[in-house]
């Protein structure tokens, strides 16, 4: 591992970021604004505007004149298809600036921000398939009796969306949610993290080009307690589409169901990758599983695999393979192409972070190697070496609750049916990994695993697939053909004959 100096960038001066309401850039009403802090360094990059309720009411009265009265929800298909076409160009024309501001947000690094799976690749690939849904959904006839009659359905767009994302991907997440609810008619009020506003702010000012009607899109920057929590209890939102914390995914449950609101919540995940012996490339076990925590955003993943099981024969060598892959970890200033290992995003979750490192000694878990916070140039960032436990027992806390930080869980199994029961020992079921040259075998895990996605010999989430939880990881599954059931309705009509 090496450190890096931290120079200030060009990218550390953007404008300061204002609401985006009905078309229009405005002040929050109360005049507040929210510093953002760069994660790597420390610094107040720029502020962004304090959004609270009155700001959120003024939005979703925008973004509902733009549905109940506006052309956007019974605009033809092939307009609708064309707009979305533009913007997934005019994404791409600012693909490599928009990276960037990824890495200013949040801290990324820009290696990591450039990768189709996380980068403005996939906000481009996002609305370029669900433009192609467009022109495409539809509904059904059915046969009906006694009478004679005719019945069919229609897909119609839900309404109001009001969409809620964090920090740790916000182009994927800006893809998830908005590209198929856009597509699908429906208008959006956005809120993004305080803590990574600038990649949705942006996002807004391309969307200027190419002139959606006002108040199809609207973006409220501000505090999850203000902005966040009376979008999601505002009577004029439709459906609330959730990306976050479990607890946070709990609280906007409840606001939903005083308001009979539907609502979709991608939460939380402690993710189990099943390694057996005869794995066909153990390095690359390796580096999906330790790489995930270590690399990157620093395990700051909902998907990443941070329980690592381990069949016995291979237990040893394959934790002295998984501190191998520590030896490329290189943290440092994040729009160096050389870095790979981003901070974590507050000095909050900082301290969080290292109190789990303490927790698992306490427990009797062997740390291998890490869980320090790291000094020297890197001393203003949030930045922890990344860390291994072994010998760690299923029911240790480190082992059941989501860190969101470089700390893998090592431990040992027998055969496929008590990793199956291990993996299964959790109250999240987000994502996993088995890595098996035996194809029967893969398959039986990646049945038995009660997770929304489940990758064989390595796994990466696309925008033509669905994504999404069991259990404590929410509901409702966010890319491909499913979100199309999340952001419209289903209207029956009966036609009487007779
Ligand atoms: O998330 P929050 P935080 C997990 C991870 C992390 C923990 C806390 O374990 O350590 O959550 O992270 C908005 N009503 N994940 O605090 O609070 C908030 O402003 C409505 C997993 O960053 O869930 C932000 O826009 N909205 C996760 C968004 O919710 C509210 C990614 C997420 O913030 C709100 C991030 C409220 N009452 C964290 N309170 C994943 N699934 O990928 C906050 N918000």
């Amino acid at each position: 591992m090496s450190l890096t100096v931290l120079p200030v960038r060009d990218e550390l001066r953007v404008r300061p970021g204002r609401l985006y309401i009905a078309g229009e850039w405005t002040d929050a009403a109360s005049g507040q604004a929210l510093p953002h802090v760069h994660p790597a360094t420390g610094e107040c990059t720029v502020t962004v505007a304090r959004g609270d309720a009155a700001d959120i009411d003024r939005a979703v009265r925008a973004a509902r004149a733009a549905f109940d009265d506006g052309p956007w929800p019974d605009m033809h298909a092939q307009d609708r298809r064309r707009l979305l076409l533009r913007i997934a160009a005019l994404i791409d024309a600012h693909a490599e600036e928009l990276n960037r501001l990824q890495t200013l947000d949040n801290g990324l690094p820009i290696t990591f921000s450039s990768m189709p799976q996380v980068s403005a690749a996939f906000l481009v690939d996002s609305f370029e398939y669900y433009a192609g849904w467009v022109d495409k959904i539809g509904g059904r006839t059915i046969p009906v009796y006694p009478d004679r009659a005719f019945d069919f359905t229609l897909r119609e767009p839900v309404g109001v969306v009001g969409a809620i994302i964090p920090w740790n991907a916000p182009l994927v997440l800006l893809a998830l949610k908005l590209a198929p609810a856009l597509a699908m008619g429906n208008t959006v009020v956005l809120k993004p993290s305080e803590l990574a506003s600038l990649c949705a702010l942006r996002f807004a000012e391309l969307l200027e080009a190419v002139e959606l009607p006002p108040g199809v899109f609207n973006v409220v920057t501000g505090t999850g307690i203000e902005a966040g929590a009376s979008l999601v209890s505002h009577p004029g939102v439709d459906k609330v589409t959730f990306t976050g914390g479990t607890e946070t995914g709990r609280a906007v449950m409840r606001a939903c169901a005083d308001g009979l609101r539907r609502v979709s919540l991608e939460l939380g995940g402690k993710s189990a990758t099943l390694v057996f012996a005869d794995a066909p490339d153990l390095e690359m076990a390796a580096l999906h599983g330790v790489g995930a925590v270590a690399m990157g955003l620093s395990g700051q993943g909902c998907a990443c695999v941070t329980r690592t099981l381990v069949e016995e024969s291979i237990y040893d060598a394959f934790i002295e393979q998984m501190r191998g892959v520590l030896t490329l970890v290189n943290p440092g200033d994040p729009f160096d192409p050389a870095t790979t290992s981003g901070a974590l995003i507050s000095p909050r979750h900082l301290e969080r972070v290292l109190g789990y490192v303490d927790t698992g000694r306490a427990e009797g878990a062997r740390l291998v190697c890490g869980g320090e916070r790291l000094g020297g140039a890197l001393s203003t960032g949030n930045f922890v070496a990344p860390a291994i436990f072994a010998d760690v027992c299923n029911d240790m806390r480190i082992a059941q609750e989501e860190i969101f930080g470089p700390i893998q869980s090592v431990m040992p199994f027998r055969d496929l049916d008590e990793a199956v029961q291990i993996a299964n020992a959790s109250r999240y079921g987000l994502a996993g990994q088995v890595w098996t040259a035996d194809i029967g075998k893969a398959i039986t895990v990646a049945r038995r695993v009660r997770t929304g996605t489940m990758g064989i010999n390595g796994y990466s989430v696309v925008p033509t697939a669905p994504f999404g939880g069991y259990r404590h990881s929410g509901f409702g599954r966010e890319g491909g053909v499913e979100s199309l059931d999340l952001f419209t309705e289903v209207k029956n009509v009966f036609v009487n004959l007779t």
